[in-house]
């Protein structure tokens, strides 16, 4: 691990906070940073360190432009707004956050219609499933205009997508006419853990949208990139949306920080992940799954032996200190990140360890 920019334990009220890596506060160096950042009104292009944090991101994701909003869905609903005409079909996975967890924002805002498509457990969408869901011309029809992916797909395990399936995606969009955007929330974690540059992962892609107010530990918002035209468009969808901010170098500055420094550490997240996998699957009563963690993110069920709900027992791990969500009935989620140490890690899996014991 690198011992700088390691992990720490969590501020967060004594509590080790498993729920999401949205929990992750600003770190030391953020906090001066935005104390300090200068500012202008980003609405007439005036704030510098907005601008910074768009052409870092622009570099770094391998696109002429960006625009920095207030959060991840925003991000995702101003890309898709800038495609779609009204009625047209978008392409998306039946687990994806655009697909369930944007409030049907591609119907209700965008005037669109999701055509989803089941998810491989490994995340990908199944190529001959997004060819075979493009619609022939005939004037029954919508008009499939775009196709989405989500890198890394959270609900299927934190998967990362590999850049040969994202270029093979790319190809068939190109190949039927179709717009692509990639949901890349956490990218960087994608491209830690395949050990390949964000800018590969969004190459074949027409925009991409990461979030810094995850893993990145800045505590605001997410940076949609692509090509000038595209961009200008997406402004436009922002504006509607309510989403353009004024001083937001108070906030970009955070972000400044976390592409310049909070990347590569994510390794040592995806380390935790791993440990707490590994702790977790020598408790009776507990089942992975999926068994291989690839990221940041442990998905794992409560065998049936166990008598009580996900939900039943993540009350008693609060009340020992530990913040676990419940995904399901009997599915949990837990989430590493900057504010989880090690030490934390081993603690968390004692006392799923105790609880278990006591109800068994
Ligand atoms: N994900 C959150 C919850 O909304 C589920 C989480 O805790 O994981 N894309 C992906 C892949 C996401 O996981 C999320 C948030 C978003 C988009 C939306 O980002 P925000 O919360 O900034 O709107």
């Amino acid at each position: 691990m690198n011992a700088n920019l390691s992990t720490h334990d969590s501020e967060y009220k004594g509590f080790i906070d498993l729920r999401s890596d949205t929990v992750t506060h600003p770190t030391p160096e953020m906090r001066r940073a935005m104390a300090e950042a200068e500012v202008g009104d980003d609405v007439y292009g005036d704030d510098p360190t907005v601008n910074k944090l768009e052409a870092m991101a622009a570099e770094m994701l391998g696109k002429e432009a960006a625009v920095y909003v207030p959060s991840g869905t925003m991000a995702n609903v101003a890309a898709t707004m800038s495609y779609v005409r009204r009625g047209d079909e978008v392409i998306v996975g039946s687990r994806s956050h655009m697909y369930l967890n944007e409030q049907g924002a591609m119907a209700a805002l965008c005037q669109a219609q999701a055509m989803p498509i089941v998810e491989n457990p490994d995340g990908t969408l199944p190529l001959e499933a997004i060819e075979a869901a493009i619609r022939e011309s005939d004037e029954h029809h919508p008009i499939t205009r775009l196709v989405c992916i989500e890198n890394t797909q959270n609900v299927c395990g934190g998967q990362p997508l590999s850049a040969a399936y994202t270029e093979a995606v790319g190809a068939l969009a190109r190949k039927h006419g179709l717009r692509f955007h990639i949901d890349g929330a956490r990218i960087f974690n994608a491209a830690v853990a395949l050990n390949v540059s964000a800018a590969e992962l969004a190459r074949p892609a027409d925009s991409i949208m990461f979030c810094i107010s995850k893993g990145l530990c800045a505590p605001v918002g997410s940076v949609l990139c692509g090509d000038r035209e595209f961009i200008t468009q997406a402004r436009r969808a922002r504006k509607i949306l309510g989403g353009s901010m004024r001083q937001a170098g108070i906030i970009a500055a955070a972000g400044v920080v976390a592409l310049a420094s909070m990347i590569e550490r994510l390794e040592n997240d995806h380390e935790n992940a791993r440990r707490l996998a590994q702790g977790l699957a020598n408790i009776d009563g507990i089942v992975i799954t999926p068994p291989n963690v690839r990221t940041n993110m442990v998905y794992f069920e409560l065998a049936p032996s166990v008598p009580y709900t996900a939900g039943e027992l993540a009350e008693k791990l609060k009340g020992r200190g530990v913040l676990v969500g419940p995904v399901g009935p009997r599915r949990f989620r837990a989430v590493l990140h900057y504010w989880v140490s090690p030490a934390q890690v081993d603690r968390a899996v004692e006392v799923f360890a105790d609880s278990l014991r006591q109800q068994a």
